[in-house]
């Protein structure tokens, strides 16, 4: 039997939950799938606790759901023995005396640097590649998540979309979902709200109140609250208890761990997504969904956008794929007014919306996971 291999994840978390998200999944993955041992040090557990709720917030040394979660504070003067691969996520740095302690190794382990996901072309190039570190005598590999063969891959856990069309399948656990949002979901169309601070929030609000249609809209806690506050004026909705306003039902859901999450994806027939973890859920939902993309610099996200949208369209006809594109920019952009406007074709484009989604999910199911081509990556460097 090959000895048991030992991995260290390391993650600084810059903001919100997606750092700590994407490297606790592909810990969790690892432990459950692969027989690996898995340390994650991170320097913000309580943004991880949030997620994991198992987690205690002030843990210092705890496990969950296989994986050992330590405060990165620590790394430096406890790393023990250095393990087999260290990933280093989103580029965040290991701790100095690891470093040092790696250079002065024998076999140092592998160091693979995780990147961001996109789906511009130029990851295809980059992916895989060794960079020497400029000051130790230690190689990195850059692995780049993406949406192609030769990209990176993305995460998705053994037996995912059995799980999701066995629990479509089940009515009682969807309505036991709902019921525990405390709304009723007939003859509604079904949304999951996760975005950011977002200026087109209020009029795709009063849009869905004024319109002809049951809307039931989740959101989780906290979640664009500045805009939920004034559109309810203070009235915000709490877990089991929504606010209703003309058509529209606005129910507030409480942070739940990411299995939980996803089944909320699959049981919603809209999800509005952002970042990159919950962008890849909503893909791997098989479902109609909105991307607002985390906001960079000289409107970069836009061209992430575009590079994206160009790959999910592919197979789509010209009338939904332009009513997609009107509203996904003007939600992005946050134009009120635009995506007050936008709503109208994009709901009716919805069914080919959905068709395409499925044939999307289809698509990029047939690529091996992200987690089984590291892996394989990285033992063929040991
Ligand atoms: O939270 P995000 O916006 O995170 C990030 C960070 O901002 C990061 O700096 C940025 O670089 C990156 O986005 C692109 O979005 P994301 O990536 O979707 O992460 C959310 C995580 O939270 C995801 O793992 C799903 C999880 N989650 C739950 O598990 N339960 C919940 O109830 C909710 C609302 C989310």
């Amino acid at each position: 039997m090959p000895p048991t291999l030992r991995w260290d994840i390391v993650c600084r978390v810059v903001d919100n939950f997606g750092d700590a998200g994407v490297c606790f999944r592909l810990a969790r993955t690892l432990a459950a799938e692969h027989g690996i041992v898995v340390t994650l040090w991170i320097d913000d557990v309580a943004s991880l606790a949030r997620i994991v709720p198992s987690l205690p917030a002030g843990a210092v040394d705890a496990v969950a759901d296989g994986v050992r979660m330590r405060a990165l504070a620590s790394c430096a003067s406890d790393h023990g023995e250095l393990p087999d691969v260290v990933v280093e996520g989103f580029g965040c740095g290991l701790p100095e005396p690891y470093v040092r302690a790696m250079a002065a190794a024998a076999r140092p382990p592998v160091w693979i640097v995780l990147e961001y996901l996109s789906a511009e072309p130029w990851i295809d190039a980059s992916h895989a590649l060794p960079s020497p570190h400029p000051q130790w005598p230690l190689v990195r590999w850059f692995w780049f998540p993406g949406f192609t063969a030769h990209t990176g891959g993305l995460l998705r856990e053994a037996g995912l979309l059995t799980r999701r069309e066995a629990f479509r399948r089940d009515d009682a656990a969807r309505a036991a979902l709902w019921r525990t949002l405390g709304v009723a979901t007939r003859d509604a169309l079904l949304v999951s709200l996760f975005c950011y601070a977002n200026p087109a929030l209020p009029a795709l609000l009063d849009v869905w109140a004024d319109g002809d249609e049951h809307v039931v809209c989740v959101v989780p806690v906290g979640v664009a609250g500045a805009e939920v506050d004034a559109w309810t004026q203070g009235a915000v909705p709490h877990p089991g208890a929504p606010f209703v306003r003309g058509r529209l039902t606005l129910a507030a859901a409480p942070f739940v761990d990411q299995d939980a999450f996803d089944r909320r994806l699959w049981a919603s027939a809209l999800n509005f997504v952002r970042g990159e973890d919950s962008f890849v859920r909503a893909q791997w939902a098989a479902a109609p969904f909105v991307w607002h993309v985390y906001p960079q610099d000289a409107d970069a996200h836009l061209a992430k956008m575009d590079a994206f949208l160009s790959r999910l369209e592919v197979a789509m006809d010209a009338a939904p794929r332009a009513a997609q594109r009107a509203f996904w920019y003007a939600w992005n952009v946050g134009d009120a007014a635009a995506a007050a406007e936008a709503w109208a074709a994009y709901r009716a484009a919805l069914p080919a919306v959905e068709r395409a989604s499925g044939a999307w999910a289809a698509h990029l199911a047939a690529q091996p996971d992200l987690t089984r081509t590291l892996v394989e990556f990285c033992e063929s460097k040991l």
